[in-house]
């Protein structure tokens, strides 16, 4: 049986060329003896709309890419992150991907894993937790699309400026997932491994009675080679560095 393979956290968009073409090799090559691929949210920088795929050429490439995955008999499933989390149907079509709830429990090879961006685990930033729930709120996020295109552009270019600004170095706690959110995770799923990305600390942790891996955030243009997957085969889960 073929191996599945997981990523998150890619950020990408047209401004990260190294990180983009890292992206094609593993779609191209990587995935391709793969069963499926799970994008575990943030494949992109940003997404306001799937009006994008029509008025962005980068949006269109990535989506074509992934679309070769499925045209080679790979099934390719994409949940949401915190800054793509308005990507919909007719992207999930251009991209011939299956769209998976956040939090998803799967089993693959006998074992239950618990699927997650992580974002909704990072519950001691009561500022972050305020915003996803009113993002994530279906009146304001129709709000939100019928504005036209430039006016919804202008208002994520301003509010990634400001979150870039409000960036810690070294990253806080307060950006971590709390030990009670996991603990929760693991007793509400009926699981004892999760898989989840958003905190850009790559491990492998024992903890709340369970197994915890932590996927890499890429980035291979501002003089750094992060990256990296996790692959589940018969062996159990291995993580990756990128080839
Ligand atoms: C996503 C984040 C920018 C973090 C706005 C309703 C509102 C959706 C939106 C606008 C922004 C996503 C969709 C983006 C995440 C940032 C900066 C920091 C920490 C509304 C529904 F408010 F207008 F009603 N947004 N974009 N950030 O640019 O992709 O997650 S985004
Ligand atoms: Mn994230």
């Amino acid at each position: 049986p073929r191996p599945l393979l997981l990523i998150s956290d890619l950020h990408l968009s047209a401004s990260i060329p190294h990180t983009v073409d890292a992206f094609e090799h593993f779609i191209r090559v990587t995935a391709d003896s793969a069963d499926s691929v799970f994008v575990l949210g943030d494949l992109f920088e940003y997404w306001i709309g799937d009006d994008m795929l029509g008025a962005d050429p980068f949006a269109a490439r990535v989506a074509a890419l992934l679309h070769s995955l499925s045209e080679r008999g790979i099934a390719l499933y994409v949940m949401h992150g915190n800054r793509d989390f308005l990507l919909g149907k007719r992207f999930m079509k251009a991209a011939g991907a299956i769209w998976l709830p956040d939090p998803f429990v799967m089993t693959a090879f006998g074992a239950r894993i618990v699927l997650a961006h992580g974002d909704a685990l990072c519950t001691a930033d009561r500022k972050y937790q305020t915003f996803r729930r009113f993002a994530r709120w279906r009146a304001a996020q129709l709000l939100f699309l019928a504005w036209p295109f430039r006016w919804r552009h202008a208002l994520a270019e301003r509010m990634r400026a400001s979150s870039d600004e409000g960036r810690t170095r070294p990253p806080s706690p307060l950006y971590d997932v709390t030990h009670e959110s996991v603990e929760a995770l693991f007793r509400t799923s009926h699981t004892t491994t999760m898989i989840h990305g958003h905190t850009h600390k790559p491990a492998r942790h024992q903890e709340a009675g369970g197994t915890r891996w932590v996927l890499p955030d890429w980035d291979l243009d501002h003089g750094t080679r992060r990256g990296g997957y996790l692959r589940i085969d018969a062996e159990g889960i291995h993580a990756l560095p990128l080839d």
